[in-house]
C-alpha cells in the first residue's frame, strides 16, 4: 500500500486518533465485518498485530492488522460459503457436506488438528450450529 492510502485506512481503524489500535478498536473493527468476537479472540489479534509485543498496535504494524484482516475475511467467506441456507450457523450436515472441499482446497493452510476442533463441536448433538465466531476462534491461524 502507498503511505498515504495506509494512513487513511490507519485513521478508519484508530477511531479516537491517538495513533495506536487499541483492543476496543479491534473489536469494533471486527464488529464492523458483522462478527461478534470473544474478548479472547480481539486479544490474539492484537497480540499478534503486535509484532514487538509493546502493547500497543502502531502505523509500523499496521502492515500485520491489514493481513490478519484478510485471514478473517477470507474465513468468514469460507464460513458463509458452508452455510448454505444462510442461516448465521453452520450444521453438521453442512459442515460435512464442506469437509473435504475445504481440506482439499485448504488443508495445507488449515489443517493440523483445527479439523478435530470443528467435528468435536458437533460431538454428542449433532443438532447444534456453529457461529461464525466459534468457526473463526478454531480455524484463525495465528503464524502472523
Ligand atoms: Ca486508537
Ligand atoms: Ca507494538
Amino acid at each position: 500500500m502507498a503511505s498515504s492510502k495506509v494512513s487513511k485506512v490507519f485513521a478508519e481503524y484508530d477511531r479516537n486518533g491517538d495513533g495506536t489500535i487499541d483492543a476496543r478498536e479491534i473489536q469494533a473493527a471486527l464488529k464492523s465485518l458483522d462478527l461478534n468476537p470473544s474478548q479472547r479472540f480481539v486479544e490474539r489479534v492484537q497480540s499478534k498485530a503486535d509484532a514487538n509485543g509493546d502493547g500497543k498496535v502502531t502505523k509500523e504494524e499496521f502492515g500485520r492488522v491489514v493481513a490478519i484482516f484478510e485471514e478473517i475475511k477470507e474465513l468468514r467467506k469460507v464460513f458463509q460459503e458452508n452455510d448454505q441456507d444462510a442461516s448465521g450457523g453452520m450444521s453438521f450436515e453442512e459442515m460435512k457436506k464442506k469437509a473435504v472441499t475445504f481440506y482439499t482446497t485448504h488443508g495445507d493452510k488449515y489443517g493440523g488438528g483445527r479439523a478435530m476442533q470443528v467435528m468435536n463441536h458437533y460431538a454428542g448433538d449433532k443438532s447444534k450450529q456453529m457461529s461464525v465466531d466459534q468457526f473463526l476462534d478454531i480455524m484463525f491461524k495465528d503464524s502472523f
